[in-house]
């Protein structure tokens, strides 16, 4: 008992002194399976995040447009395999991890669930959908957990140049003909509610947020982000002559933030619980995608047998 409790107590010990837990360490099963929500979560939606983008790499307008995108796509892939190993180390395998999204009991970022219906889509998912995930994943480089927080350190590299290169797109849009940027208007319109969403429900009804904010997975609240999302996307919009879809917004000069208008949180409820327009479409094209992967994942396993007589599985 003594012993038990001296583990948590040295758990607690490095939680309050902003020190990192690794793999080895002692961890209550608690903050392990929060973890392993989080992290699989996370990489289930980079991966399933490069389905609405790979719809247009054979349409890009121009063969830069093209290898931009093709990179960005990559980098996508990238990112997943840094966060299923991260996960990894805590305990769980990759069959399991990806067995619990077929299964629908792992969930991935909702906005993933809208199609991607023009080319200016796009680049407002640059804009506006890596915008976001930056916004939450410069908080996580201070999570708790070693693993994660050094996979975002790196992931950020990446996404804020996913960021640039869809605001230049959209803004190359923008500034073209009336139907050019009626286009990238559109595209707004259609992703802006979305991207608010990805924050999560506001703090008061989030079911993790309490005891993830006392042992530093996340560290700053769903309200919070949104909040600076908004705040450094409004201006962006500004400079380039697009409208937020948004009546209520508006600068608050007491709160030094803008105000801004209520989520529909049915369509948010509708679409995390496996109904939004393309849910169905997105986990059909993994489970297609994995088991066209079957030979390679086979032959990976034979080449480590052969070379070291373990199972390589
Ligand atoms: N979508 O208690 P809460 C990218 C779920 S991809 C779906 O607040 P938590 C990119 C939540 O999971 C980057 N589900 O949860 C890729 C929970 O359900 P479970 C994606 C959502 O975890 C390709 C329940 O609702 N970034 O950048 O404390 C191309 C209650 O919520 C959502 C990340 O994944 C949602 N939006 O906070 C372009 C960041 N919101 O698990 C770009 C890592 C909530 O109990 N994740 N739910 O069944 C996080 O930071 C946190 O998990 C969240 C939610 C802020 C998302």
């Amino acid at each position: 008992m003594a012993e038990a409790n001296d583990l948590v107590q040295a758990f607690d010990n490095k939680i309050h002194a902003e020190e990192k837990i690794e793999p080895k360490d002692w961890m209550p099963a608690g903050y392990r399976k929060n973890l392993i929500r989080q992290m699989s979560q996370h990489a289930h939606s980079e991966v399933i995040g490069m389905q609405p983008e790979g719809n247009w790499l054979t349409r890009a307008p121009t063969l830069e447009r093209k290898s931009v995108l093709l990179a960005k796509i990559q980098d996508e892939a990238g990112h997943g395999l840094y966060l299923y190993s991260a996960t990894e180390t805590l305990g769980i395998t990759r069959e399991e991890i990806v067995q619990a999204l077929h299964d629908g009991h792992a969930k991935y970022a909702s906005i993933f669930n809208y199609p991607s219906l023009t080319w200016a889509d796009i680049g407002t998912i640059g804009w506006i959908v890596d915008g976001a995930a930056i916004v939450n994943q410069v908080a996580l480089q201070r999570t708790s957990y070693g693993p994660y927080a050094r996979a975002m350190v790196r992931i950020c590299k990446e996404e804020s140049f996913h960021q640039r290169q869809g605001y230049e797109s959209v803004a190359v849009l923008a500034r073209g003909s009336a139907q050019q940027k009626a286009m990238a208007q559109d595209a707004l319109n259609r992703w802006w509610w979305p991207a608010l969403m990805m924050f999560g429900p506001h703090d008061a009804d989030s079911a993790h947020s309490a005891q993830s904010m006392l042992w530093k997975i996340k560290r700053k609240s769903n309200d919070e982000l949104r909040q600076s999302f908004v705040d450094q996307t409004v201006p962006q919009a500004e400079i380039i002559g697009l409208e937020i879809p948004d009546p209520d917004l508006k600068w608050n000069e007491q709160r030094q933030h803008y105000d801004f208008g209520e989520i529909d949180w049915d369509e948010f409820k509708q679409v995390i619980n496996g109904n939004g327009l393309c849910n169905r479409e997105r986990l059909a094209q993994h489970k297609q995608a994995h088991a066209n992967g079957a030979w390679v994942r086979a032959a990976v396993a034979a080449y480590v047998k052969g070379k070291t007589g373990e199972s390589g599985e």
